[in-house]
């Protein structure tokens, strides 16, 4: 965690991605909700209430795609209400955030330990963008002793691959970069992908970076296994009643510079992409390896109720 921020710096860190992957979106949003309930010194439970419900929808506002930041969310308000007092509330919304933080970070290491089973020695692996749940099972097979050689896709226009590089290196990996229209032909040489995910919808379609669905689509046809690593709460009750998922699309400059683009020209900046579940071949969860097709269980049974009718 960094430095505390107040519930808008956190949005707006969100929002201009200094805080970014889903995960850690999502861990922040519950930090900052539960900064507010703490810093609270009235006696005004309704008070209270409004102040969180202000911050909960700055939070929810900041990013469109990530179903973890809704969950997150979710998961602070779990049980509480004005009418359980100011005192209550306060505790209840601040010992949630714990909890959600800490199961949260619990959930990328089982994910390390469970994926990494999946990479053998000497495998050669692909990654895409920067996930902090893919890149947690590609390190705990290397200091399994396994010997790996990783492969790290730029991620125009951001570029995060670079972050990935930083976050393979300092584990003691030897990365390699490409660029992002490389991955079909590296493919061939390429024994397992493991990407992260912002949102999975309930027939199992994974959301992810831009670019993800071309990787899963050469994967496929080159039999090469996809695999996705998710903690629980990326997993999406919203879509069990048909919402579709918002695909965020930023400002063209991060693209090309607004001189660069000839008059009459446009420029497309989507974010994130859908890839269908029958190009993946399993979802490394912290309650186990599970198919695409179990999505719609994992909803239920590992969010629970209240989070799918509450606010849908
Ligand atoms: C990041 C991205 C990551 C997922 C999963 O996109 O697509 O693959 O968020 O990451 P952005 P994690 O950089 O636009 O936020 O496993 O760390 O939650």
């Amino acid at each position: 965690m960094g430095a505390q921020l107040s519930l808008e710096e956190t949005a707006a860190s969100i929002r201009s991605m200094e805080v970014r992957g889903a995960g850690e979106i999502a861990r922040r949003a519950a930090e900052a909700l539960r900064q507010e309930a703490l810093d609270y010194n009235g006696h005004d439970p309704k008070e209270l209430w409004a102040r969180m419900q202000k911050g909960r929808d700055a939070l929810l506002a900041s990013r469109p795609t990530a179903v973890s930041l809704w969950n997150g969310v979710q998961a602070v308000f779990k049980g509480a209400s004005p009418e359980m007092g100011a005192e209550a509330l306060r505790k209840t919304l601040a010992s949630n955030a714990d909890i959600f933080i800490k199961r949260s970070k619990e959930a990328v290491e089982v994910i390390g330990r469970v994926g990494a089973k999946r990479i053998r020695d000497g495998d050669r692996v692909l990654t895409h963008c920067n996930s902090k749940a893919a890149l947690s099972v590609i390190i705990q097979a290397h200091k399994e002793g396994k010997s790996i050689d990783v492969f790290a896709t730029e991620s125009r226009p951001w570029r995060q691959g670079l972050q990935t590089l930083r976050d393979l290196a300092s584990a003691g990996i030897k990365p390699t970069l490409i660029v992002d229209s490389a991955a079909r032909w590296l493919m061939k040489d390429v024994d397992v992908v493991v990407v992260g995910a912002d949102t999975i919808c309930s027939n199992g379609a994974l959301i992810n970076k831009i670019g993800t669905s071309q990787i899963a689509l050469a994967a496929h046809e080159a039999r090469v296994p996809f695999l996705v690593a998710a903690e629980t709460f990326k997993f999406s009750p919203k879509t069990m009643y048909g919402e579709l998922v918002e695909i965020e699309e930023r400002d063209s400059s991060e693209v090309a510079r607004p001189d660069e683009v000839p008059a009459g020209a446009k420029v497309l900046n989507p974010v994130f992409d859908a890839t269908p579940p029958e190009y993946i071949d399993a979802i490394i969860t912290e309650v186990g390896v599970v198919p695409p097709s179990a999505a719609y269980e994992i909803i239920v049974k590992e969010l629970g109720h209240e989070f799918i009718f509450e606010r849908n």
